[in-house]
């Protein structure tokens, strides 16, 4: 089995110790809370889906799956519902119900986690790298910058404690993957290539396919109508600004979408859900460093993290106009970008 890379924050070098570690962080408790980041994408789903399976099946552990936010995209919710997965609000369970809380494809401190700050996880599995987190008395930590997906880990996870994923379980990990990595095609590594393989004999590919293609109501061509419209570019900066929408995620399904023009190099996708600018960044320059440009812009504004080709980052309108932080940001990226000063011209 191929893995990535463990990260320094680690005592352990392999799955097979991580595991180990893992499960003697929990011991003594009786159930655990996983949570994954807010809005949680399929690659946090399948990954705390996954994360439970384990400890069901090696640890007698009950273990309930949350987030905050909501799960948005047509994708995502069709995943959900033919995998009969059960995900909870985590505003709807009280933490006080459980002995450990563990984070997946998230980071304490993050900004995208709706974890109390007072909580301090008992583990924390993720590829995020850039974040400012907070670690300090957290048990166990395993944070792999090198993996395409947290997916990755978990199936390494699988493997080296012998438990073999079950269709629901392969298919979602599958599916995590592939949607992290554009279909290996974005920071993908031999680990992801290693895991993608391994799972596929195991998925139900039939369910996949009505997966990835979803069906979405009219309101998904008006708001890809809208953002068409709302997408300047800036030489081979695209930047879109979604204005309000009805779903967080729809500014990173944009930003992946407007990836595709052949002339684009950076994209930044803006739009505001629940009194908050949502940003989503793409860059095919493997030395984009989008993490830390989000962290350079957003810097004293808001949250935001991510990897080396896509990043994402929220800030607060505290009252202002949406459309004043929106161009307040605009600037900012342009700068950062080294475009400023230069005219934006309308995509369509
Ligand atoms: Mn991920």
């Amino acid at each position: 089995m191929n893995e990535c890379e463990v990260g320094l924050h680690s005592t352990f070098t392999n799955s097979a110790e991580a595991v180990e570690a893992l499960f003697e962080s929990l011991r003594g408790a009786s159930n655990c809370l996983i949570i994954t980041h807010d809005d949680p994408d399929p690659d946090a789903i399948a990954s705390a889906l996954a994360l439970a399976y384990l400890l069901e099946q090696r640890q007698g552990l009950k273990a309930a799956v949350a987030h905050g936010g909501i799960i948005g995209r047509a994708e995502n919710k069709a995943m959900v519902r033919l995998l009969s997965m059960e995900l909870f609000p985590l505003y709807e369970l009280d933490l006080e119900q459980f002995d450990a809380v563990a984070l997946v494809d998230a980071q304490a401190g993050a900004g995208n986690v709706s974890l109390p700050s007072e909580v301090t996880p008992t583990v924390i599995i993720d590829h995020h790298s850039d974040v400012r987190s907070d670690l300090e008395g957290v048990p166990f930590v395993d944070i792999r910058a090198a993996c395409g997906a947290t997916s990755t880990i978990m199936t390494s996870y699988l493997r080296a404690a012998g438990v073999t994923p079950d269709r629901r379980i392969a298919t979602a990990l599958f599916y995590g993957i592939k949607a992290d990595t554009l279909g290996l095609a974005r920071a993908a590594g031999e680990a992801d290539v290693d895991a993608y393989l391994y799972l596929l004999p195991l998925s139900d590919t039939r369910i996949l396919a009505q997966i990835e293609h979803a069906q979405v109501p009219l309101d998904y061509f008006r708001a890809f109508e809208r953002a068409l419209e709302r997408t300047f570019i800036y030489d081979d900066v695209v930047i879109c600004s979604l204005g309000s929408m009805d779903w967080p995620d729809l500014a990173a399904e944009m930003a992946d979408f407007l990836l595709r023009w052949e002339g684009a190099r950076w994209i930044i996708c803006m739009g505001t859900y629940a009194d908050e600018v949502v940003i989503s960044l793409r860059t095919n320059d493997i030395d984009g460093y989008a993490g830390l440009v989000v962290q350079a812009v957003i810097e004293g504004l808001g949250t935001g993290g991510g990897h080396t080709l896509m990043a994402g980052g929220r800030v607060p309108l505290d009252g202002q106009p949406p459309e004043d932080v929106v161009r307040k940001l605009q600037r900012r990226f342009l700068r950062q970008l080294d475009r400023e000063g230069v005219e934006g011209a309308k995509l369509i």
